[in-house]
């Protein structure tokens, strides 16, 4: 009889279970979109003939439940301008007409987060922000509570260190900010988090994880932007530096009283600067640290999978996963087969790993090859919250839909710009953008100066054959293209 009594208690628990699923169904999903910073295009599991040294389980096993776009296009090769374009659904360069490094937020804007408070989800950002201006303030728009988040927890600097993230250590360095790498608490709503100890991936993801817990009843939206792989590419635990043989490098401390260039003795801009550029980390060296920050990485990516699991909503959750830019030249990171990297238009720098998943909605297990934009991130989002769009400078299309076939996407980037349609892309870039050589997994472009190239992408992904003296009729077309779209869009938004 007690047996009988549990069995109906505990099927009775199952189908209340079971309901409770059922109806969650129903809501409007929760939200998540992890942006990573800096990773290399071949450093992404889920690509066919991806580079199997970047050990990336967990980011395969995201990507398995939903789809994986091979062509997905950021709006800059840099941080700062592609969040921007990212958070808004439109091309920076509307704003910001000389493709600057910090081309900010307008106040007449409209970001993904206020869109959603528009369908009631709770709105948190969890990690790095960058829109390139006003850096360490509050109360500007660039700060995330002041354009939609409830929440936030991170940095706004360009850089955080990784291990120095304490009132302490801050109160100790003469140059805290760096040249706009930050060391120090994180900033925290109006206020700061002091952490005496511990890791910056591992906090992100912890507090993602309590974010994730206290949040499961209602409908929410998490970007969670983690600041791996940027530099400084070394700081990682001794667990993953064991793992792939390289040996600690210590962290800042302004009593070492060591200069760097311009950099007076014992700043933290002197310690970030030397180990953000080629020299003071080997090429073999290099890679390692690389290996071994995105492994420590992925493992923190698998403990967010793992909490929306537990709580029951993974199947409930829209997830898009992107890198802010191409991998750099300075950081270890592998591009291949695509040319150059972050700071240039070549497609290194603009063309990124992407997925999404979003279980019974989005195609499991499918490959995207048609090329779609990190602006199609924000109609995506919206759409699925059942937020209607009327914004008429909107430049991203739902990935919901079908790739549109010849779409115009265009970058501008200081000197230097690109269009594509189509097959075909057209581009003046050249590759000075870095303060030093780049590493031995970067790959060259075939010319190194302003002058107009145009690519069969589709076919030379690697942009290895300039076929703009045997087609000049599709030089001029798309020229044409790229000074009509800036012509009926810059300077408004
Ligand atoms: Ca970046």
């Amino acid at each position: 009889m007690k047996k009988l009594l549990f069995l109906a208690v505990f099927f009775g628990l199952l189908s209340c279970k079971n309901y409770a699923q059922a109806f969650k169904k129903d809501l409007a999903p929760n939200i998540l979109l992890i942006i990573l910073d800096d990773q290399g295009y071949a450093d992404f599991a889920p690509f066919k003939n991806h580079d199997t040294t970047a050990d990336t389980p967990n980011m395969a096993k995201l990507a398995a439940t939903g789809t994986v776009y091979t062509e997905a296009y950021t709006t800059a090769p840099v941080c700062s301008p592609s969040r921007a374009g990212m958070l808004t659904g439109k091309n920076q360069i509307r704003w910001d007409k000389n493709a600057s490094w910090g081309p900010g937020l307008p106040k007449n804007v409209k970001t993904i987060p206020e869109y959603l408070k528009q369908a009631g989800y709770a709105t948190a950002r969890i990690g790095k922000n960058d829109l390139g201006k006003n850096f360490h303030k509050y109360n500007v728009r660039e700060y995330p509570t002041k354009h939609g988040y409830d929440e936030f927890l991170g940095f706004s600097a360009h850089a955080h260190d990784y291990w120095l993230l304490s009132q302490e250590m801050k109160d100790k360095t003469p140059d805290p900010n760096g040249t706009s790498a930050a060391l120090g608490p994180l900033m925290h709503n109006d206020g700061i988090k002091s952490y005496s100890d511990g890791y910056l991936t591992d906090i992100l993801t912890n507090e993602a994880v309590d974010y994730i817990h206290k949040s499961k009843n209602k409908p929410f939206y998490l970007t969670l932007a983690y600041n791996s792989v940027h530099h400084l590419i070394h700081e990682v635990p001794q667990k993953y530096l064991d793992k792939y043989n390289v040996k600690p490098i210590p962290n800042y401390n302004p009593a070492d009283q060591e200069g760097f260039e311009k950099y007076k003795p014992g700043t933290y801009g002197a310690y970030y600067d030397k180990y953000s550029r080629l020299g003071a980390i080997q090429d073999e060296d290099l890679r390692k640290y690389y290996l071994a920050n995105i492994n420590c990485l992925d493992d923190n990516i698998g403990k967010v999978l793992d909490a929306l699991k537990k709580e029951g909503i993974d199947k409930n959750t829209l997830i898009i996963f992107i890198s802010d830019n191409g991998g750099t030249p300075l950081n270890g990171a592998n591009n291949s087969p695509l040319t150059a990297g972050k700071y240039s238009l070549w497609e290194g720098g603009i063309r990124v790993p992407m997925a999404i998943s979003w279980p019974g909605k989005i195609e499991a297990g499918k490959t995207v090859d048609e090329y779609v934009s990190a602006m199609d991130i924000l109609p995506t989002i919206v759409g699925a919250a059942g937020v209607p769009i009327t914004d008429a400078t909107l430049d991203g299309i739902s990935l919901m839909k079908p790739p549109v076939k010849d779409r115009v996407l265009v970058w501008k980037w200081q000197k230097t710009w690109a269009i594509r349609i189509g097959d075909w892309k057209l581009t003046n870039t050249d590759e000075d953008h870095w303060k030093s050589r780049p590493s031995n997994l970067y790959i060259a472009p075939i010319r190194n100066d302003l002058s107009l190239k145009l690519f069969d992408v589709k076919n030379d992904p690697g942009e290895r054959k300039d076929l703009s003296l045997v087609n000049i009729k599709k030089v001029k077309e798309l020229e044409a293209a790229y000074q009509d779209w800036c012509t009926a869009n810059i300077g408004k938004y």
